[in-house]
């Protein structure tokens, strides 16, 4: 297969409800979608989510927009492959940049699974017909805020919930939630806010006495050090994600016990084949895994529901519906959630139709390599 023409366009989507997480706030997110070109004139799609500033890992939108132009799409076009596996060997000498590169290795799936006819799930290795969701809160003005929220994803069959937490902002939101809802599948996620010192770890150990399915990313990346020490200490079990990018930084969180439970985000590992890759290694070790987001838009999140389908996602993603987060989408039909479950598509590729119109309606700058 070659790639004769790649397109990038910045997408700016309105969310429904504003999101704040322990480092930054946003109302709307601008996107990058990517479309790939065969010879036969064939195209596939993917999704670069980085986020806007460099508050969850160091990529932003416009270095995305930049590595994709400069780096990426020239060592993509015009090469020769025969599988999508082989799409990143295309740029193995480019440092970073992971949300980038999922963007362009999830459009070369896309591109080759509909060339195949087959679903993107299915190529992968999934499964499972459906997936299981959760959803993933953030932090509110209030506590009354918050359980009205969690109240209402509850009330449409969510099958867990995370709750973002930060510095006061912690122990008594978790107690407030627990208290009202006692079986409730919960979760919580600091982003890296916290520092590991012993009275931090201390009060984190805190929150062991609210049976939580797990505490996400307590400290900085590359503080896995610390995270084995918290580890040690709490019975809650410790979930990584920003700190894992690749498939060695896995290996250190299994060598050094950094955690028990891994958060595979597509973007942050640099796309599909490397989450792929990723899970198969958990499953290894014994390890759960679950799909975290980036409040994709359709594109992305179709990605993410076909990984979820994978034997070792036994914990539920977060592939919330696209109504959780955007009024209209940029796929049809949009990503749906019933009851809490996602089914995965069995049309070929991401399974979801292109809304053009609507992309075209929401782009704020394009380029194209055929210009
Ligand atoms: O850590 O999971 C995170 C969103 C932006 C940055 C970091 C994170 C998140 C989410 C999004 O929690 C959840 C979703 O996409 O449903
Ligand atoms: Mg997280």
């Amino acid at each position: 297969m070659r790639i004769t023409r790649a397109r990038l366009f910045e997408v700016r989507l309105p969310l429904v409800h504003r999101f704040t997480t322990s480092s930054h706030a946003k109302s709307s997110l601008d996107h990058i979608l990517v479309e790939l070109t065969d010879e036969s004139g064939a195209t596939g799609w993917g999704e670069i989510a980085s986020p806007a500033g460099p508050y969850y890992c160091s990529e932003t939108t416009e270095t995305a927009w930049l590595t994709a132009i400069h780096f990426l799409l020239p060592a993509v076009l015009d090469a020769e492959w025969e599988h999508p596996e082989q799409v990143d060997r295309l740029w193995a000498r480019v440092r970073g940049h992971e949300f980038a590169k999922a963007g362009v290795v999830g459009a070369a799936w896309d591109l080759w699974t509909r060339s195949q006819g087959v679903p993107l799930a299915s190529a992968l290795g999934g499964t499972r017909e459906r997936v299981r969701a959760g959803v993933s809160l953030g932090i509110e003005a209030t506590i009354d805020e918050l359980l009205a929220q969690v109240e209402r994803q509850v009330e449409a069959g969510y099958h867990r919930v995370k709750l973002k937490i930060s510095h006061g902002w912690d122990v008594e939101p978790v107690a407030a939630v627990r208290s009202a809802y006692p079986e409730l599948d919960l979760h919580v996620d600091a982003n890296g806010v916290y520092e590991s010192d012993d009275e931090t770890i201390a009060h984190l150990g805190e929150l062991d006495r609210f049976g939580l399915t797990m505490i996400e990313q307590p400290f900085a990346p590359r503080n896995l050090l610390g995270s084995a020490g918290l580890q040690a200490r709490i019975s809650t079990d410790v979930c990584l994600d920003e700190s894992v990018v690749d498939l060695h930084d896995l290996e250190l969180m299994i060598a050094l016990k950094a955690g028990r439970v891994l958060n595979i985000k597509v973007s942050r590992m640099g796309g599909l084949t490397v989450a792929r890759d990723a899970h198969d290694r958990a499953i290894g070790e014994g390890i759960p895994v679950w799909c975290g987001g980036m409040h994709e838009f359709g594109i992305g999140r179709a990605a993410n529901v076909a990984i979820s389908s994978l034997p070792g996602f036994t914990l539920p993603s977060d592939v919330s519906g696209s109504d959780k987060y955007y009024s209209r989408d940029v796929i049809a039909p949009p990503v749906i959630a019933h009851d809490g479950w996602v089914d995965v598509p069995e049309a070929p590729g991401l399974g979801h139709d292109v809304d053009l119109e609507w992309i075209d309606a929401n782009t704020l700058r394009r380029f194209d390599s055929a210009e």
